[in-house]
């Protein structure tokens, strides 16, 4: 009878350990969290205001610090009035110094949709120390939320779309997309994900209109078949309306690395960082030759007097449209069916 009692008690506690720890049965780290909506901002450059007010108050949004938690719980908040369920995916990241820290993604998805052919997009929350890292990246992670807010609106999707705005880029491995990978290809889920699509940097004051690179003789990293069809999503939707475009090589930059390495095709837009404007460059989009597309790039000056307002709307409603389209598709290989049109 004591040894009864005692295996109940013991039972009980251990549900209570894994309760408090908010453990989802699918999957170690995920934890859905219980967050109250908040009055509602429907614009990308709107979302930009509350990250810059975020980090007036807590200095930065580097990964593990207060400013992340504040604005992840934001995220949190505006998916949740836009009638996302949210959860976090926490891991560790190791810096240079080998000391380790705790965070987390965020990740949301539609309701609806073909689980089996998900539409992935993603952006990093975090920001580099010491700045409010306002076009790197809140300008990514604002044009995600407005993205996710607008497809809430439309109602039934073909394919699932997940939105993830990632923990920890600007530490090396890119730990927070790499871990959210590692943890798909150990439950088997690799080849559910149908495409994924970037946004690192899309409000720069001295902006090109960039995609990434998807034809294979101009890049370093394997580039996964269908990528090609996704940047074709982009420049259709760009060439309708006459909007120059350029593209980029995207190579061990950002958050794609992991998905192309896991063969899963990949694409994303950029507005460009500390490389110089070509004189071509400012024929096409305006701005000024020879000075950096972002000067700002990594320092306490990417704030929100620096940023292109303009070109995070022009961002935004092209990724809309991408996410809309794929979401309609059968999956990222019927995507694109035109030619490329004038590739840089
Ligand atoms: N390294 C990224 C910014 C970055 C620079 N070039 C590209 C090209 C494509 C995507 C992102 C980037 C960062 O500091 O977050
Ligand atoms: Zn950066
Ligand atoms: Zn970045």
């Amino acid at each position: 009878m004591m040894l009864a009692i005692g295996a109940l008690v013991i039972i009980a506690l251990l549900t209570m350990v894994v309760l408090l720890a908010g453990e989802r049965p699918d999957g170690p780290g995920m934890r859905t969290d219980d967050v109250g909506p908040q009055a509602q901002v429907t614009s990308a450059y709107g979302h930009l205001k509350e990250f810059q007010a975020l980090a007036d108050e807590h200095g930065d949004r580097a990964a593990g610090t207060s400013g992340h938690e504040a604005a992840a719980e934001y995220v949190e908040g505006q998916l949740a009035s836009a009638g996302y369920e949210t959860t976090r995916q926490y891991f560790t990241v190791e810096t240079r110094d080998e000391e380790e820290f705790e965070t987390f993604n965020v990740i949301a998805e539609t309701e609806g949709g073909d689980e089996d052919n998900v539409i992935m997009l993603g952006a990093h929350l975090d920001g580099v120390p010491g700045s409010p890292a306002i076009n790197d990246n809140a300008s990514g992670s604002a044009a995600l939320l407005e993205v996710a807010r607008r497809l809430g609106q439309q109602g039934a999707v073909g394919n699932k779309v997940r939105f993830a705005w990632w923990g920890a880029e600007e530490y090396r491995g890119f730990p927070g997309s790499t871990h959210y990978v590692e943890e798909l290809d150990d439950d088997d889920e690799l080849e559910t994900i149908a495409a994924y699509l970037n946004f690192d940097m899309v409000a720069s004051p001295n902006a090109v209109v960039a995609l990434y690179d998807a034809r294979q003789d101009h890049s370093r990293l394997y580039v996964p078949e269908g990528s090609r069809e996704l940047m074709e999503v982009f420049t259709d939707y760009f060439d309708s309306s006459g909007q120059p475009w350029i593209t980029t090589s995207w190579n061990f930059e950002s958050d794609q690395v992991a998905f192309a390495e896991a063969d899963i095709p990949v694409g994303g837009l950029f507005s460009g960082s500390n490389e110089r404007k070509s004189s071509r460059e400012a024929r096409l989009f305006g701005g000024e030759a020879g000075v950096p597309r972002d000067p700002n790039y990594h320092q306490p000056g990417d704030d929100l007097d620096n940023i292109d307002p303009d070109m995070l709307d022009l961002m935004t409603d092209a990724i809309t449209h991408a996410a809309t389209r794929l979401a309609q598709d059968t999956g990222a290989q019927d995507a694109g069916t035109q030619d490329s049109g004038a590739l840089d």
